[in-house]
């Protein structure tokens, strides 16, 4: 007989029992395994979102410090130098912010530049004539005349203008402002705008050229992958460049292209520069009406010195504000190059006489030694060594590099103190700043 126990037969229940614990096992690890996922997203979008409002608020502490240098450096029309503030990498708490400048003395420079951006270093829409607008880089004759159209107070189109006929053929049908412009992005809604016209290759308006803007169609935006940045129009424009035609005490300034003036002009330069003085200047300048404040520079042969002792008593007009002027201190050959008179070869000479003669760039005086007189009379009306609006193009970065905002703000110091007369917040044009803000703290020991 064969003595051997009859093999094992597994309990059926047993088995399902242990399936059951099986799933129910792997039901929980799936369970924590979400859960910890869902976890690990909320925190990120956390952490994301108070990097971004660290960096909000960041932003709006630097656009207070920017109107503090700008109380503290831009008096009187001056323009505050870049040596003389911080506009790099400032740590506010945990986060950093940066004021997204342009260099006036390089058009298309590689590496970033930061501060404060003169908004008379541009051409004004409201003022330009059509000849100064279309000599900017890219500009088209018809854009140029279109943005005439635009703001003119007429609806006869100019040769190859535009005006309500045209925009009533658009879809949607619009028609033309007939009144100056408010922004610059106001420009969109001309004839002719395109994105790569206003914005050119730089979407992210920094001013210098990012991978992205050159590589082709890589990765947007679309660029020529030229080695070289195409700016756009954008860049080269403002609506808020005005003067302030008042003296340091309050009074209106001399208009010196009025003849009823001249007995105060007389009597400025006679209490400024002598009785012997003012009366061969007055000579000099008899019989002929003066256009502009520089005509007076070139014609009476006023030393530097001279110039600045009676510069912010006068004016071009006499009118309460003078709109428009550029100021040749600030402005970058590109937009030197669209003023009267001047043209590429005296902007360029212009530009290197600038890096050449810094502690001169704080009147229009120094013109006379780079450009004929008959360059600086044509100029004249368009011209100024002073500047009143500025914009702070603040960049902000959250602890750790998490989270960033971009704000840009235009000031108006033309009553004396900073007025905020536009902010818009650009977080959308990507980021802007180069360095990572953790490499700078550490390189930085901040
Ligand atoms: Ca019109
Ligand atoms: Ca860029
Ligand atoms: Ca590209
Ligand atoms: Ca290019």
């Amino acid at each position: 007989m064969n003595s051997r126990p009859p093999p094992r037969r597994t309990d059926p229940r047993r088995a399902s029992v242990l399936v059951i614990v099986l799933w129910k096992c792997f039901g929980l690890a799936a369970l924590a395994l979400t859960f910890a996922h869902a976890m690990g997203l909320e925190l990120r979008s956390a952490a994301a979102r108070s990097g971004n409002a660290a960096a909000r608020a960041a932003a709006e502490g630097g656009m207070r410090y920017a109107a503090w240098v700008l109380t503290q450096q831009a008096t009187a029309g001056q323009v505050p130098r870049d040596t003389d503030y911080e506009a790099e990498a400032l740590p506010v708490g945990e986060a950093t912010f940066w004021l997204i400048g342009r260099d006036p003395d390089a058009d298309a420079p590689d590496t970033p530049f930061y501060g404060l951006i003169d908004e008379a270093s541009k051409l004004n829409l409201n003022t330009a004539s059509q000849a100064m607008l279309e000599a900017l880089p890219n500009m088209t004759p018809d854009f140029a005349a279109a943005i005439l159209d635009w703001r003119d107070s007429d609806a006869e189109p100019r040769p190859q203008g535009a005006e309500d006929e045209t925009y009533s053929r658009l879809t949607p049908a619009r028609r033309a402002k007939n009144g100056p412009f408010e922004t610059v992005e106001e420009l969109r809604l001309v004839h002719g705008a395109t994105l790569e016209l206003l914005y050119g290759e730089d979407t992210n308006l920094n001013g210098i050229l990012d991978p992205n803007e050159d590589d082709g169609d890589l990765s947007p935006p679309h660029d020529d992958g030229n080695g070289v940045l195409r700016r756009g129009l954008i860049d080269y424009l403002t609506v808020h460049s005005a003067q302030p035609n008042r003296r340091s005490d309050g009074s209106r300034r001399i208009d010196v292209t009025a003849n009823a003036t001249r007995p105060r002009l007389f009597q400025l330069l006679n209490q400024r520069l002598g009785e012997a003085r003012a009366a061969e200047i007055i000579r000099t300048i008899e019989g002929r009406p003066l256009t502009s404040v520089a005509e007076l520079l070139v014609r009476a042969r006023l030393s530097p010195a001279e110039f600045a002792r009676v510069q912010t008593d006068l004016a071009n007009a006499g009118t309460a504000t003078t709109r428009g002027l550029v100021n040749v201190n600030t402005a970058p050959e590109a937009v030197l190059a669209c003023l009267p008179g001047i043209g590429s070869d005296g902007a360029r000479q212009m530009v290197a006489y600038r890096l050449a003669h810094p502690d001169e760039l704080t009147s229009i005086a120094w013109l006379t030694q780079v450009l004929p007189p008959e360059a600086i009379l044509q100029a004249g009306p368009s011209i100024t060594g002073e500047s009143y609006q500025f914009l702070a193009d603040i960049e902000a970065v959250g602890p750790h590099g998490q989270g960033r905002c971009r704000l840009r703000t235009i000031f108006d110091l033309s009553s004396g103190t900073p007025r905020i007369v536009l902010r818009q917040d650009v977080t959308r044009f990507g980021r802007a700043s180069a360095e990572d803000p953790v490499t700078v703290r550490r390189v930085s020991g901040l």
